[in-house]
C-alpha cells in the first residue's frame, strides 16, 4: 500500500506550548477535571473537537479579503448560495452564526409542541432545540450503532422498522420531521448508506413526512459511500454528495466541520414557505437573511471551503489520518469504536476502565487522565454528555466514549504518533484510574461547564448519591 501524505504544504505555522506534568496537574484541577474548561495555552495537541478548528486554505483567506461587508444584499451571500446550489442542490439558503443557530430556526419552524422528531441517534444541541420547541426526540438508529464492536459498514443507518413503529404509534401527522445525520457524530462518526437514504425517503413519501438532514459532516459520509457501497467506487465525491442530498427536503449545516471554516452555518431547503419562515425568524435571532450573524468574509470563506471539502484527494488523506490513529490504538489492544469513523477515534471508555461503573463517569475520568499524561485534550461523550431525563435522573447512554477528534488540515501523523503513545501508556496503567463525581452541574448541556473531583478510592457513587450540583451554586 502507498503512503498517503497531506495533499497540501504548510505556508504558515502556529507554535504550540509544551507543558510539564506539574503544570498539567494544576491546570486540570483548576478546570474541575473538565477538558472543556482547560485553557488552550495549557494544551499540547488539541483533539477536543473538529468544530471550527480547521486550517483554512490560501484560497479561503484570499476570499475573506474580498468579502462584502454591506449590511444588506452583500455579494458574499450570493457566493454562498451559488456554492450550495451547485454542490448541495438546494435552491434556498439562510445563513446562521453556526449549526445550532440553524437547528434553533428549523425546530421552531417545523415542530408543533407535542410532536415527535425521530433521528439516527441524538446530538446534544440538536435535541435541546427540538425539546425547547416542544418536540420529543426518538432514536431510530440501527442497534449496531450502540455496539462499539459491531463492524457494520453503515452504522449510521436508520432502522426502518423502528421508524415505522413510531409512525404506527403516534401517527404520521404527529411526526414533525425525521432528522437524518450524515455522518453520525455520537455513534462514532459512522456513515449512512445511499440505499438507506433512499429507503427512508420512500417511507417518508408514503406517509407525507418531511425528511431533513443534519448535513454537518456530509463530505465524510460521501467518502465512506465511495469506499464501501456497491456502485460508487469510481465516482467523484461531488456526485455522491449531491445524490445523497437529493433525498432531503432540506438541511441544517454547521459549516465549522465540512465547510472548513472557523465559524458559520446555514439552513438550505427546497420549499419557499420554509425559507420565508426562516427569514422571519433569522432577523430576530441572528441577523439579516443575507448574513445570519456572520461577517461577509465568513460567508465567502464558507463558500470556498464547502467546495474544498468535497475534493477526493483531501478526503482520502482526511479519513486516512483518522484511520491511522485508530489503527495504532486498536493494534495495541485499546478498545475503540469500530469501524473507525470519519472525524474522530472514539475510545470505548466503559471497556477501557471496566472497573468503574458508569455513574463514576469513566469517560470523563479517562479524558482527564490522557490530558495529565501528555497534554492531549479529548472530549467526554458518555453519561455526562447525555444529561438528565425529564425526571431529573442521569440518562445512561449505551456508549460511554472518549473522543479523539481530528481537526481538518491541522496536525501531521507525527502528532498522531504522540497521541497514540500517550493513550497506550494510560491504557497500561488503567487499573490505577479512579472515577469522578460532580461538584457543579448546570441545568442544560452540562458537559460544557460541569466541574468534578476525583472520588476517594473505594467509594460507591451512583444514582442515590446527593447531587450537590443541583444547588447550581
Ligand atoms: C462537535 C460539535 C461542537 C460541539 C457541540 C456540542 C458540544 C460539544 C461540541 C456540533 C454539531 C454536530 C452535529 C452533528 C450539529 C452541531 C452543532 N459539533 N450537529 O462535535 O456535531 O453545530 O457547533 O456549529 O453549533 O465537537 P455548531
Amino acid at each position: 500500500m502507498r503512503a498517503i501524505a497531506e495533499p497540501y504544504r504548510i505556508k504558515m505555522v502556529e507554535p504550540i506550548a509544551m507543558t510539564t506534568r506539574e503544570q498539567r496537574e494544576a491546570a486540570i484541577r483548576a478546570a474541575g477535571y473538565n477538558t472543556f474548561l482547560l485553557r488552550s495555552d495549557d494544551v499540547y495537541i488539541d483533539l477536543l473537537t473538529d468544530s471550527g478548528t480547521s486550517a483554512m486554505s490560501d484560497r479561503q483567506w484570499s476570499a475573506m479579503m474580498l468579502g462584502d461587508e454591506a449590511y444588506a444584499g452583500a455579494r458574499s451571500f450570493d457566493h454562498l448560495v451559488e456554492a450550495v446550489r451547485e454542490h448541495y442542490g438546494f435552491p434556498y439558503v439562510c445563513p446562521t452564526h453556526q449549526g445550532r443557530g440553524a437547528e434553533h430556526l428549523i425546530s421552531k419552524i417545523l415542530i408543533t409542541p407535542g410532536q415527535h422528531v425521530p433521528g439516527n441517534m441524538y446530538f446534544t444541541t440538536t435535541r435541546v432545540h427540538q425539546e425547547l420547541a416542544g418536540g420529543t426526540f426518538h432514536d431510530v438508529i440501527i442497534d449496531e450503532a450502540h455496539d462499539p464492536a459491531s463492524q457494520h459498514p453503515f452504522k449510521g443507518n436508520v432502522d426502518l422498522a423502528k421508524f415505522q413503529a413510531l409512525i404506527d404509534e403516534v401517527g404520521a401527522d404527529q411526526i414533525a420531521y425525521i432528522n437524518v445525520a450524515v455522518t453520525v457524530n455520537m455513534a462514532g462518526g459512522q456513515p449512512v448508506s445511499m440505499a438507506n437514504l433512499r429507503a427512508v425517503r420512500e417511507l417518508c413519501d408514503r406517509h407525507g413526512i418531511i425528511m431533513w438532514s443534519d448535513a454537518t459532516r456530509l463530505a465524510e459520509n460521501a467518502w465512506f459511500i465511495k469506499e464501501r457501497e456497491d456502485g460508487y467506487a469510481g465516482r467523484p465525491v461531488t456526485e455522491i454528495a449531491k445524490e445523497m442530498l437529493s433525498h432531503f427536503d432540506g438541511i441544517t449545516m454547521s459549516g465549522k466541520k465540512d465547510c472548513l471554516v472557523n465559524i458559520g452555518g446555514f439552513l438550505a431547503m427546497r420549499d419557499e414557505h420554509i425559507l420565508t419562515k426562516a427569514r422571519e425568524l433569522v432577523v430576530v435571532y441572528e441577523g439579516m437573511p443575507t448574513y445570519g450573524g456572520l461577517a461577509g468574509r465568513d460567508l465567502d470563506a464558507m463558500a470556498v471551503g464547502l467546495r474544498e471539502a468535497l475534493d477526493d484527494d483531501y478526503l482520502a488523506h482526511r479519513i486516512g489520518q483518522v484511520r491511522y490513529l485508530g489503527e495504532r490504538l486498536r493494534d495495541a489492544g485499546v478498545p475503540i469504536v469500530q469501524p473507525i469513523g470519519g472525524h474522530a477515534v472514539f475510545i470505548d471508555a466503559a471497556a477501557f476502565l471496566d472497573h468503574l461503573p458508569q455513574d463514576e463517569l469513566p469517560a470523563q475520568a479517562l479524558a482527564a487522565e490522557i490530558y495529565l499524561d501528555s497534554g492531549v485534550r479529548t472530549m467526554e461523550r458518555g453519561i455526562v454528555s447525555a444529561g438528565r431525563d425529564a425526571d431529573g435522573r442521569h440518562r445512561h447512554p449505551k456508549l460511554e466514549l472518549v473522543r479523539l477528534t481530528i481537526p481538518r488540515r491541522v496536525y501531521t501523523n507525527s502528532h498522531m504518533d504522540v497521541v497514540a503513545e500517550s493513550v497506550i501508556r494510560v491504557f497500561e496503567r488503567r487499573k490505577e484510574i479512579r472515577g469522578l463525581g460532580f461538584v457543579y452541574e448546570p441545568p442544560t448541556l452540562r458537559f460544557f461547564t460541569s466541574r468534578f473531583e476525583p472520588l476517594p478510592t473505594g467509594s460507591a457513587a451512583g444514582e442515590d448519591r446527593p447531587e450537590p450540583a443541583l444547588a447550581h451554586a
